[in-house]
């Protein structure tokens, strides 16, 4: 036996790294659904299922392609209930050369697999991830020396990088970098949104459906309506589906959220991206031709391409540029426990109630969702960053550490003291009312701050500008917040600190 190839379960990518110059008759290839990856928090049963399933559909492909693949089905029973063990028992089996593998998305795993020479007496050899754009020592390279990490210059580097918008004479497609101020329009209900791209489950995914329901069933979520793809194939039909139906109204109404529509124009293409069955240069290329086609505006295709190569690239960059201590930030000094209903959805705020809703559903949200609703109502109420990053990892079909991390610790919670976003994302009702129509079937009042049925959202803005002034008075993004909040009459302040204070109190009944 030569070596033993691990791939994990978000490394499904035959251009794995792991996998260069490997031996196809001698060497095995290690793949294992294990109890310490299935149970490191309380992973929604669709994310569980769509990972194993995606797994095990993988690793036939391999075994198609001529690979010999050891493959550990899961069972709470197994012998080997974490990849270190399974590694040690197939060692000792095999004797091989080499464990060789591809660096883990997670710091958490990281930290284990970098340590397996010393705990299996194994050579290990770990190599670099190459499914991103920007490798982690060029971002820490490009990072060096600036006083402030800002996505829109480092997005810039990775538009000359890869010339995707980019004129032949090295400018932006269409004369910006950037075209966000065009997609910000509320949803009215037109041009319809259309139906998710759908994959119906065939026989391995209804086994690991079956598995899931038994195994982990106090898990988080519901496998009903499970309909991602499972393939690299499928992967790309979804991409088509996206760029063919969604990606021509992207940009327009990528800050929308509705009522009655889960998935309004967004690609829901992480959970792909995330595993390894779609790269971020593919994506963007297939929206960018759809540009050149005239088949979408260029605000649409430049806002999606931002997404991926800017804020993807970026949040990784910064996640391995500052853990393992970055997990440990809390710099508003937070102690809230998460309110139950983020578990429930059991909220009279409706706009909560439907985004907790449809995450319980379908593990997904949207970005705005995540950001302005889940994620600004636990900003607001002073939620403890490890318990909301906990949540967020738990709950979305796309959630591993690398992502999750930063976008909830630094772009929601401003907990690593403006890293991430130069001013926190708090936002009163009113943005939920401008952004969306959940108000109007809300039990709270969007235009009242005080009195029982008053928003909270609302007193708990002024609240968090209050409580924060040492934090923020003196950011210039912020001026405009605290001169608001100072030109108001004492008594009106006082009585807006008080509904906050009081629903603050009683938190997990509102
Ligand atoms: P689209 O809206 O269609 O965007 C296209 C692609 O751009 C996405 O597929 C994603 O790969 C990328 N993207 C967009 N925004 C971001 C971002 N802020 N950071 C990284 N990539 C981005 N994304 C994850 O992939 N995993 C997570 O665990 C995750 N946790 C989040 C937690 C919070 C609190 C917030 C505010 C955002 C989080 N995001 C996360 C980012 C974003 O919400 C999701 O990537 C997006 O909602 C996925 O849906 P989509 O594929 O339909 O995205
Ligand atoms: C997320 C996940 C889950 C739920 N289960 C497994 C598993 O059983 N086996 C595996 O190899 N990977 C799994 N994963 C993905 C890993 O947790 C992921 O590779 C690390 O978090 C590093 O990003």
């Amino acid at each position: 036996m030569a070596n033993l190839i691990l791939i994990l379960g978000d490394q499904l990518s035959p251009r794995l790294t792991a996998l260069d110059g490997a031996d196809k008759e001698n060497d095995l290839i290690v793949m294992a659904e294990v109890h310490s990856e299935a149970s490191y928090t309380n992973h929604h049963k669709k994310k569980l299922a769509f990972i194993f399933s995606a797994m095990r559909h993988f690793a036939q492909e391999l075994e198609r392609e001529g690979w010999r693949v050891h493959y550990q089905h899961y069972h709470p029973d197994n012998p080997a209930q974490s990849l270190e063990q399974v590694i040690a028992e197939l060692a000792r089996e095999h004797r091989p050369e080499r464990v060789i593998t591809t660096e883990c998305g997670e710091w958490r795993l990281h930290n284990q697999v970098s340590q397996w020479h010393k705990t299996l007496g194994l050579n290990v050899e770990i190599r670099p991830d190459t499914r991103f754009v920007c490798a982690i020592d060029e971002f820490a390279r490009w990072a060096k020396g600036k006083k402030q990490l800002r996505m829109e210059f480092f997005y810039r580097e990775m538009r000359k990088k890869t010339g995707l918008l980019m004129t032949p004479d090295g400018q932006p497609e269409g004369g910006h970098w950037n075209f966000d101020a065009d997609n910000r329009k509320k949803w009215t209900g037109k041009p319809p949104a259309p139906a998710p791209f759908r994959e119906e489950p065939d026989a391995i995914t209804t086994d690991v459906i079956e598995l899931v329901n038994e195994h982990f069933s106090e898990h988080f979520g519901t496998t009903d309506d499970f309909h991602y793809a499972v393939t690299a194939e499928q992967a790309r039909q979804a991409l088509g589906h996206f760029v063919d139906f969604a990606l021509p109204c992207f940009g327009d109404y990528q800050d929308a959220m509705s009522d009655n529509e889960d998935w309004l124009f967004h690609s829901i293409l992480s959970p792909y991206l995330n595993t390894g069955l779609l790269e971020p240069t593919e994506v963007c290329e297939e929206a960018v031709r759809a540009w050149h086609a005239g088949r979408a505006p260029l605000n649409a295709v430049e806002g999606f391409v931002r997404q991926v190569i800017g804020w993807r690239e970026f949040v990784r960059g910064i996640y391995w540029l500052l853990m393992p201590a970055y997990a440990e930030e809390n710099r508003l000094g937070n102690t809230r426990e998460l309110p139950w209903f983020y578990w429930t959805g059991d909220t009279k705020m409706r706009c909560m109630h439907k985004a907790i809703d449809a995450t319980a559903r379908n593990a997904y949200a949207h970005h705005i969702q995540r950001l302005m609703v889940t994620g600004n109502f636990a900003l607001l109420a002073g939620v403890k960053p490890e318990a909301i990053c906990d949540w967020y990892l738990a709950v979305y079909i796309d959630a591993f550490d690398w992502v999750e991390l930063p976008n909830t610790l630094g772009m929601v919670m401003h907990a690593d003291g403006g890293y991430l976003g130069s001013k926190p994302y708090a936002a009163s009702g009113k943005y939920i009312q401008r952004m969306s129509d959940h108000c109007q079937n809300c039990h709270y009042r969007v235009q009242d701050a005080t009195g029982d049925k008053a928003c909270p959202f609302n007193s708990l803005y002024w609240h968090f500008i209050d409580r924060h002034r040492q934090d923020f008075a003196n950011n210039p993004r912020m001026t405009m917040m605290y001169r608001n909040w100072d030109k108001q009459a004492p008594e009106r302040r006082q009585a807006i600190l008080a509904r906050a204070d009081e629903l603050l109190k009683d938190i997990e009944n509102l």
